[in-house]
């Protein structure tokens, strides 16, 4: 590795030293990319360490889990714990939240994570990954109840997501911009490859699954209708359409080079209120886009000022390049 590379430790320490923190988010950090390296070495190694296919069991979403989703719950738990830098952890894989093992030196952070989203493209070997959100815990908590998580995106101290791809990539933002760090396999550290990282403001590129289009509301018909319409349209440009079906590697792809992600509300899942979760999928990807200078809105609502009502609460999620989504929030106001 060449000597000026910048290794995720080092641009802790620089982050430690200008925010003149403790060391105490840096360790709890520290913990939390240590699990997303093992977790990335077993989706690496998939098949060959019999990784693959169902655990036979469900959520509380209902959703059916992986073998690695549950392993990967565990790895996230097993390396969170010890550190003595949290309070509690909360887990799309977990109906409520855990309880530290009694006896566990406790902490002043809160991390919510979703330890394998995208995790049905896992036997297809489509790219899948690790989405977190650390809150602050109420002052004087040391065993925090569900009230406790639910709080507003705009209290996230930090948030990031690992990405298992084509290379193992972490991103994060602690409220100072967003940045990118590769994984090299070689040394077993990630380096800063993508420093500063921002959304294009203007994009012809969406994604959404476009299945379920018979059940949308007429705001997003019209946007991609008019989307779709392309050069003969009212937009008078050609678009793209990409869905992967893994919200990390959308997000990822948004940050990289613009675009706008939807999965919007619609009739097939009104009643539970949509279908990504506030408070580990929606609130950290919103910080995230926020901070690289994207928009992250519900339609109706910026998300990150939801007043969350439950730790697995669903929500309807538009985020990516700022004037695409402004001009979707826009025609929600019609
Ligand atoms: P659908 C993965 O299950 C996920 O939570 C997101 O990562 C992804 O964007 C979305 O759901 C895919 O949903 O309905 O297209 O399978």
């Amino acid at each position: 590795m060449p000597a000026n590379r910048k290794t995720i430790t080092h641009f802790m320490i620089e982050e430690q030293r200008r925010t003149q923190g403790t060391g105490d988010f840096s360790m709890l950090l520290g913990d939390i990319i240590t699990s997303c390296k093992v977790i990335s070495d077993q989706v690496n190694h998939g098949a060959l360490v019999g990784a693959l296919g169902s655990a036979g069991s469900e959520n509380i979403q209902g959703e059916t889990q992986k073998k690695l989703d549950i392993l990967s719950n565990e790895i996230f738990l097993r390396f969170n714990e010890i550190g003595g830098h949290l309070a509690g952890m909360a887990s799309e894989e977990m109906d409520d939240p855990y309880a530290l093992p009694e006896g566990a030196p406790r902490g002043k952070y809160l991390l919510l994570f979703d330890p394998l989203d995208g995790s049905s493209n896992i036997d297809v070997n489509v790219s899948v990954g690790t989405i977190f959100s650390i809150l602050k815990c109420p002052e004087g908590v040391t065993h925090p109840e569900v009230e406790d998580f639910l709080q507003p995106g705009t209290t996230q101290v930090c948030a990031g997501y690992a990405l298992y791809g084509p290379s193992t990539m972490f991103v994060l933002t602690s409220g100072n911009g967003v940045n990118g760090f590769t994984l090299d396999q070689n040394i077993g550290e990630f380096i800063l490859t993508h420093p500063g990282m921002k959304v294009p403001e203007d994009t012809r590129e969406f994604a959404i699954n476009a299945s379920n289009q018979r059940f949308w509301e007429e705001p997003i018909k019209r946007y991609v209708d008019e989307c779709m319409a392309g050069t003969d349209g009212p937009r008078g440009e050609n678009f793209n359409m990409r869905w992967i079906a893994s919200m990390v590697a959308e997000i990822h792809r948004i940050l990289t080079r613009g675009g706008i992600f939807m999965y919007p509300i619609d009739e097939r899942i009104r009643a539970q209120g949509g279908k990504l979760r506030l408070m580990y999928e929606a609130n950290p990807m919103g910080m995230i886009i926020e901070q690289a200078g994207g928009v992250a809105s519900t339609g109706y609502e910026r998300i990150m000022d939801i007043n969350p009502t439950g730790l697995h609460q669903r929500v309807p999620v538009i985020m990516g390049s700022k004037n695409e989504v402004e001009l979707l929030v826009s025609y929600h106001k019609k």
